[in-house]
């Protein structure tokens, strides 16, 4: 206990520090730790006043999360402390004065709120992020944060889960000094000023009512939160506060808070939040695998892919140079990149001193000039194996010998890319997601002789650009891709099947994914879709049903978004309707191929989607084409809107038991068919009534 926590005198005012690298996090001990400093601190007549702060780098960042995944997996996790800790320092007699540099959320806020005084330097950030992890604040937040910053303020923060900078918490009540300067003298000299005053503890007062802001906060929660409910339970909590005493309103929000807890969406979140952290870890490429400096980028390639990714080197502040084959093109992608910095700058999410800078790291090119000071290049050219053979091939030649050379291809085979240069070590895959500015994903792919230094820079530089950098392995289609084709096959043979489009993508859409399957395909381009399987044509398997509704659309010029037709017809401003010409194709198809209708159920549309991707998820981890089942969660959340509240698809499969899930893949594999054989690991896994996070575990544990 002593190590997490320790306490002196600093003349008249006892310091409490909490010391839990890496974020002081409210682990068992540290409650303890604070409440037996505080004792000690009550004890001594010369000490009149108490400051709590954090070494390092942080006040306190929350209760652990590690405790919730014990009460998850049915064990003993330990918050009662933290409550104990709360009624402490309210009890004290002597002020308590939170010192808040780095980071106070969650539990961390809510003992800062529970002290006499806040203090914070500037650059500190205070929020109640809890809803990000399927939970609402748990440590009074809710009954304290309304009655210090107003209900509106409390909304705001409790329900979407942004944090605020220190300001913007001075402005609202929530800090009453911001100290410039070294935070702990000046919070000593803080406190030396208050020892005399009566407390104003945040229990005691009271939060004005304000239903409008109580039905707004439901109403946007609903849209930017959908499908989720503990964005919901939280705002009831704070409601709560403005209409009950505050013990009755702890009440309230403790019993949202157990019901949440006991959700599967704060099982599938929690395992969402470690799984972006786990997947920066690679097996056997430690911290002491140098990391390359990348200070200068290059991209070949301005089309929709590459010019989002010279925004993103851009956007991290990393000059890039940006080369197209002729003028006109080179235009149109500058074009592109200037119109979506200016929309930006519209929204409000840049300022435009921010967006002109930005731009002005983009160096347009039609030749290769400047590539020579390039640490690294990335190709974004046509999807065709020969073009990106030719294209590694001159970037070998115009190249530094250590620069990486990477590729954006979403399919193609990386060795046979890297085969076309004289150092295949330096080749991987950073396959970005479209659009590349605002999808958070880099599949990094790993080729047969990518050296460990080139995977290490890579996953580094993922996070310098703030994206999630996940390792994958060389397949077709890598871990992404291969499991999406037979999810969009799936759609697209209920379509055959007799379901209309917005059926089908209704279906998904209800269920969470962020888009339905045929829509994305539509935006995507069908064009793009069909061409890629004609590349892979010869691998096709006969007597195998495969999709053929989206081909016939592309073969009628129907390609989706970018023509105005496809699974559905776009007005000028993307808005789709009911494409009729769909049923009629599908249902001429259907009668030529034999397919007899089947209207699918809800349930049907889901399970054969969504069952879909996590059978050849199950596939890719057994290959090793993923390291764990996790790393696909992040690929789904992060790059193809699956809802994070079901934990990703792997994670939904375990939520929903194997068993139950292997049971129904067999029985599709009955009815319709060899696309359906059952994964190994599935088929494994679900015998033992395992689940994939215990294979992970076990794999883990064997490493
Ligand atoms: C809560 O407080 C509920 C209360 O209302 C209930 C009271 C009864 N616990 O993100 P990083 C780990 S809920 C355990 O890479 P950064 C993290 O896994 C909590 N571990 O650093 C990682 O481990 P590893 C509310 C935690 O600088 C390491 O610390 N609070 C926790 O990029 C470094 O993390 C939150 O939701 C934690 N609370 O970002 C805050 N936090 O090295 C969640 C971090 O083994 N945390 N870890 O992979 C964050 O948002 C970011 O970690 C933070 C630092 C901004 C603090």
């Amino acid at each position: 206990m002593a190590n997490l926590v320790s306490y002196y005198k600093e003349g008249n005012v006892a310091v409490i520090a909490v010391d839990n690298p890496p974020v002081n996090a409210l682990s068992p001990g540290v409650p303890e730790g604070i409440m037996e400093g505080l004792r000690w601190a009550l004890m001594h007549d010369d000490v009149e006043a108490v400051v709590l702060a954090g070494r390092g780098r942080t006040f306190i960042a929350g209760a652990d999360i590690r405790e919730f995944e014990k009460i998850h997996a049915g064990h003993h996790g330990s918050l009662e402390g933290i409550h104990l800790l709360l009624a402490d320092i309210e009890d004290s007699d002597k002020p308590v004065i939170a010192a808040i540099h780095g980071t106070a959320l969650g539990g961390g806020l809510e003992v800062a709120m529970a002290c006499h005084y806040r203090v914070a330097v500037p650059s500190a950030q205070v929020g109640q992020p809890e809803v990000k992890l399927g939970i609402i604040p748990g440590g009074e937040g809710t009954q304290r944060l309304p009655r210090l910053a107003g209900v509106r303020k409390a909304l705001e923060m409790c329900a979407f889960g942004e944090p605020i900078r220190a300001a913007q918490a001075k402005a609202a009540g929530i800090v009453d000094e911001l100290i410039e300067g070294d935070l702990l003298p000046g919070a000593i000299a803080f406190a030396r000023q208050v020892t005399t005053r009566t407390p104003p503890l945040a229990s005691r007062k009271t939060a004005a009512p304000d239903p409008e802001a109580v039905a707004a906060a439901h109403e946007a929660a609903s849209k930017r939160l959908r499908g989720q409910t503990a964005p919901h339970a939280a705002i009831d909590a704070v409601e709560a506060a403005s209409r009950l005493p505050f013990r009755e309103g702890c009440q309230v929000e403790a019993r949202l808070f157990a019901e949440c807890l006991a959700s599967d969406q704060s099982k599938a979140l929690i395992h969402a939040f470690f799984g972006e952290r786990t997947v920066s870890k690679v097996p056997g490429i430690g911290k002491d695998v140098e990391i390359l400096p990348i200070r200068r980028a290059a991209v070949v390639g301005a089309g929709t892919m590459g010019a989002g990714i010279a925004m993103v080197y851009a956007n991290a502040g990393i000059p890039v140079l940006l080369k197209e084959a002729n003028e006109a093109a080179l235009d149109r992608g500058m074009a592109t990149i200037a119109q979506n910095y200016a929309n930006s700058v519209k929204r409000g999410r840049f300022t435009s001193e921010f967006a002109e800078e930005r731009l002005r790291l983009i160096t347009p090119h039609v030749n290769y000039s400047g590539f020579e000071a390039a640490d690294i290049v990335i190709e974004a050219v046509f999807e065709n194996m020969e073009l990106k053979k030719r294209t590694f091939a001159e970037l070998d030649k115009v190249t530094r010998s250590n620069a990486i050379l990477a590729t954006n291809t979403s399919t193609l085979n990386i060795d046979e890319i890297a085969s076309a240069t004289s150092r295949p070590w330096m080749v991987a895959g950073h396959h970005f997601f479209s659009p590349a500015n605002v999808m958070r994903l880099i599949e990094i792919v790993r080729g047969k002789e990518t050296s460990a230094q080139v995977i290490a820079t890579s996953m580094d530089l993922a996070r310098r650009l703030r994206k999630v950098g996940v390792l994958v392995g060389n397949c077709r289609g890598f871990a992404g891709n291969r499991m999406f084709a037979p999810y969009c096959r799936e759609s697209v043979f209920l379509v055959e099947e007799g379901n209309t489009p917005e059926q089908v993508d209704g279906a998904l859409y209800g269920f969470g994914m962020a888009m339905g399957p045929l829509a994305v395909q539509d935006l995507a381009g069908l064009d793009v879709g069909c061409r890629i399987r004609s590349e892979f044509k010869h691998l096709e398997q006969p007597g195998l049903r495969y999709p053929e509704l989206d081909s016939l659309l592309y073969g009628a010029g129907h390609y989706g978004q970018k023509t105005g037709r496809g699974f559905y017809i776009y007005d000028a401003a993307r808005k789709p309707s009911p494409n009729p010409e769909v049923l009629t194709l599908a249902r001429e198809y259907a009668a030529k191929a034999g397919i007899a209708p089947h209207p699918a159920s809800i349930e049907e549309i889901v399970e054969r989607c969504v069952y879909a991707l996590i059978n050849e998820g199950a596939r890719v981890v057994e290959e090793g084409i993923a390291l764990r089942s996790v790393d696909l969660d992040i690929i789904y959340i992060n790059g193809y809107g699956f809802p994070s509240w079901r934990g990703g698809p792997m994670k939904y499969a375990d939520l929903t038991g194997l068993p139950k899930v292997y049971a129904k893949v067999r029985q599709f594999h009955d009815r319709f068919g060899e696309h359906w054989k059952p994964a190994p690991l599935l088929e494994h896994l679900a015998r033992h009534n395992s689940t994939f996070g215990a294979y992970d575990k076990s794999k883990a544990g064997a490493a």
